[in-house]
């Protein structure tokens, strides 16, 4: 029989609209200047803020609360050469081979290429799994909203290392697999996402991207 959570009240404190509008003005003004970031720094980040980026991931919501996500932090420097090295194989041959020119050419203003040296130089790499199934009960059970919930988490992750005061990069080397056998993860979890977290390096740039105006990215009916 599925068991019932205990109902309790909801800690909700209503906060005046001049206040709801500058905290919205605020968190909008503080996201906006998040920037994905290629060029690291090798300076260490303290274990006890990527845990805490990490619980802030888990506080997404997902598919009945299965909570589908595994964040595996790898900050042995072994390791990270072994995912580099990888990684560089899997894109290398997606740069050469693999991908359209037509997707070549929209990621050439960004200056993209096959090589990963920041997931050897940054301090901690984040690899979100998603957790596909459950074992329970003898069975594999699916998860709900796998994509939808690891998303939701990954998004929540990225924005508290921002505001821990960090900089990273949501980097999907394809295919993935290869992390799933470097981190020995159980049959259930698939590699979703690579995140290098540190400094941004001392001379570190960025495109000039713009972001869409609310007129182009908000319909009201
Ligand atoms: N995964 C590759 C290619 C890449 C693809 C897209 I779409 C980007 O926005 C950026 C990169 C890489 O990490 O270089």
């Amino acid at each position: 029989m599925a068991h019932s959570y205990n109902f309790v009240p909801l800690n909700f404190k209503a906060l005046e609209e001049a206040e709801m509008l500058k905290r919205s003005e605020e968190f909008y003004q503080h996201l906006n200047n998040r920037r994905s970031v290629r060029e690291f720094s090798s300076k260490p980040v303290p274990m006890e803020i990527i845990e805490n980026v990490i619980k802030t991931g888990g506080t997404a919501p997902s598919g009945a609360n299965h909570q589908p996500w595994t964040f595996c932090v790898v900050s042995d420097p072994e390791i990270k050469k072994e995912i580099r090295i990888a990684a560089e194989k899997e894109e290398k041959e997606s740069y050469e081979n693999r991908m359209s020119e037509r997707w070549k050419k929209d990621l050439e203003p960004l200056g993209t290429d096959w090589n990963k040296p920041f997931i050897e130089i940054v301090p901690h790499i984040i690899v979100v799994f998603k957790r596909v199934y459950e074992h329970r009960e003898g069975a594999k059970h699916n998860n709900y909203y796998v994509n939808e919930s690891v998303g939701l988490a990954s998004g929540m992750l990225i924005s508290a290392i921002h505001n821990a005061g960090l900089a990273t990069l949501t980097h999907t080397p394809s295919p993935m697999n290869f992390l799933h056998k470097i981190l020995n993860r159980p049959d259930n979890e698939r590699a979703f996402l690579l995140l290098p977290v540190g400094y941004p390096a001392d001379d570190c740039e960025v495109p000039e991207i713009y972001r869409k105006d609310l007129g182009d990215i908000m319909v009201k009916y």
